[in-house]
């Protein structure tokens, strides 16, 4: 097991912290992952209609008394075909084939095979992570406010959207992100900002697959400790993150969105969740 430890200076208002940021790569074919330490977030709800800040409205308290590791980047087709040729996981075809591109077009249950074939090859419990887990990772303690609080006329920094390169290229009469992060469509995985705990592209790229069933239309509901809702409809299956064809004003984390098991997108994916001893 290789480790990596980074170390990432950030500013909470006018509180300066060194946070630890520790690494873990299982096999040079796995996906790398960084370590998500305990702690908790709030969950604001309802979720908000376009535009409104995270810093207001009711919320519940979500929190992690466990540390888990989460994927670095969405899994690749590189990564992917490793599982392919170990006769685990379904040749899938995508329109755009590199290996450092995303692997869509997967379905909830394809991404679970490639999960266990992680845990099988590893030895680690592998699997896709809760709605919860998602955000708390993707917000990295700054929950307050979309875009990781950054201004929306530089979220082309931090994520591959919808924007006005899409737009002169593709003219698919979408809205578009009012800036231009120079990707047309997919992109490569890691290319741009990553939030604080080290992650790249949970804004945008590929929209990601989760655990949780659907069920609670109200994020009340969703459970406190971070475990996945799985008493709703299990025919339906979430993702969150939003993809290179949304633009600005869908990819608010709070979006709760479903769609059968058994469906296909070539701009959906995932990025896997480890359990930490
Ligand atoms: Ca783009
Ligand atoms: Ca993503």
């Amino acid at each position: 097991m290789l480790a990596t430890w980074l170390f990432l200076i950030y500013t909470i208002g006018n509180v300066t912290s060194a946070e630890e940021i520790e690494e873990l790569h299982d096999c040079v074919q796995c996906p790398e992952l960084v370590i998500i330490p305990s702690g908790q977030f709030d969950m604001r709800f309802p979720p908000s209609t376009s535009g409104r800040g995270h810093n207001v409205g009711l919320y519940h308290t979500v929190s992690f008394d466990y540390r888990f590791a989460i994927g670095k980047f969405e899994v690749t087709r590189g990564q992917w075909l490793a599982c392919v040729q170990d006769g685990e996981c379904p040749d899938i075809t995508n329109a755009v084939e590199t290996p450092s591109t995303p692997v869509v077009n997967v379905t909830w249950g394809e991404a679970k095979k490639y999960t266990r074939w992680l845990s099988k090859k590893t030895g680690h419990t592998y699997r896709l992570p809760s709605y919860s887990e998602w955000e708390y990772a993707a917000r990295s303690g700054r929950g307050m406010n979309r875009y990781f609080n950054v201004p929306l006329s530089e979220i082309c920094l931090y994520g591959n959207t919808y924007d006005q390169s899409a737009d002169r290229a593709l003219d698919l009469g979408l809205a578009t992100s009012p800036c231009d992060d120079s990707s047309e469509a997919i992109s490569v995985v890691g290319r741009y900002e990553p939030n604080r705990f080290g992650l790249y592209d949970v804004i945008g790229n590929v929209s990601e697959w989760i655990e949780d069933c659907a069920g609670p239309i109200v994020r009340a509901a969703y459970p406190i400790d971070g475990q996945p809702w799985l008493g709703g409809d299990c025919e339906l299956r979430g993702f969150r993150g939003s993809s290179w064809l949304n633009n600005e004003n869908t990819f608010v984390f709070e979006s709760s969105v479903f769609r059968s098991h058994g469906s296909r997108a070539d701009d959906l994916g995932f990025r896997v969740a480890r359990e930490m001893p």
